[in-house]
């Protein structure tokens, strides 16, 4: 008996500039996903929603500082604690926490949901972006940029950092398909000990060398991993519908034998996020559907 996945979605534009991410969890819903998952023998449970202020209701810049830009930075934090909850009841009933952004600010509250003060976790960042930006260094004040620096404790979110990720060591830490970096980022990324493999490295070595190699790095001497896949990791003609996108991402293919090899890991495999999908700028639900197809790779789905 497979464990059951539990699907908690998180409909989040606070952290993006452009409106419709927050439509994502839907798409992917109507895309088919519960269907595919039972098809894989896992019994799939809808969580629902974690609720989001709308971003009308609030001023996204009222709590700048004079040296920090973070757009709806107290709504940001109080829906990521609320999904940081859910992922940890999830995980406390004995089900696979699998997130639907949303906004990739959302990953903070998935992380800190999947951690145990005691344990250490790995994580695998596919992504186009580092995300690596602090709120002293962004050129947007978009936390979806901060996101996986504010796991790792960079950076002042207002007076403190953000709550770093009990258990998440940046030696088990790693970036694959990066291929846009804002100058700020650059600099705290490559000080850091978190592995970035570029998509120059997939172009001379192969997709699936360098993910094995990024799930080695994540798997070693942790207890689990996460996967946070942000679907304009893949290349814009495969997935137009991204509020960032950017040219040159991983084929079809390539992000297929990736979730692959991420089934390859299912032992280590504790929680899974999808995000960034944005619905107004997609044609015909098609990077809803391929987030679909991708999950259903890393849940083990086989051609043969
Ligand atoms: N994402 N580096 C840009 C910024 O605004 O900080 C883009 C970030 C995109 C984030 O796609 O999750
Ligand atoms: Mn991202
Ligand atoms: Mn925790
Ligand atoms: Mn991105």
């Amino acid at each position: 008996m497979r464990q059951n996945v539990r699907v908690l979605g998180v409909p989040m534009d606070l952290g993006a500039d452009r409106r419709g991410v927050d439509m994502g969890p839907s798409a992917i819903r109507y895309g088919g996903l519960a269907d595919r998952l039972d098809d894989l023998g896992f019994d799939c449970i809808d969580g629902g929603d974690i609720a989001v202020p709308r971003p009308e209701a609030g001023d996204p810049d009222a709590n700048d500082l004079p040296d920090g830009r973070t757009k709806f930075l107290p709504e940001t934090r109080e829906v990521c604690a609320d999904l940081s909850a859910a992922v940890a009841a999830t995980r406390a009933d004995g089900e696979f926490p699998l997130v639907l952004g949303g906004d990739h600010s959302i990953a903070m509250g998935t992380v800190d949901g999947a951690t145990d003060p005691d344990e250490e976790l790995g994580i695998v960042w596919f992504d186009a972006h580092g995300d690596f930006n602090t709120p002293q260094t962004t050129p947007s004040g978009n936390i979806h940029g901060m996101s996986l620096a504010g796991i790792l404790g960079k950076g002042r979110f207002g007076e403190t950092p953000w709550a770093r990720a009990p258990g998440v060591s940046e030696e088990n830490v790693v970036l694959v398909g990066l291929r846009s970096l804002d100058e700020g980022e650059r600099k705290l990324l490559t000080e850091s000990d978190v592995t970035a493999f570029t998509m120059s490295d997939i172009d001379t070595r192969g997709a699936s060398t360098v993910v094995q190699e990024a799930l080695a790095i994540a798997t070693d001497g942790t207890d689990a991993i996460h996967v946070s896949l942000d679907l304009d990791w893949l290349d814009p003609t495969e997935a137009p519908g991204v509020g960032t996108p950017v040219r040159g991402g991983v084929s079809y293919r390539e992000a297929h034998i990736a979730m692959e090899h991420v089934a390859d890991n299912s032992a280590s495999l504790r929680s899974m996020e999808v995000v960034e999908v944005n619905p107004i700028l997609d044609e015909h639900n098609r990077t809803a559907e391929l987030a679909c197809e991708l999950v259903s790779s890393a849940f083990g789905e086989r051609i043969l």
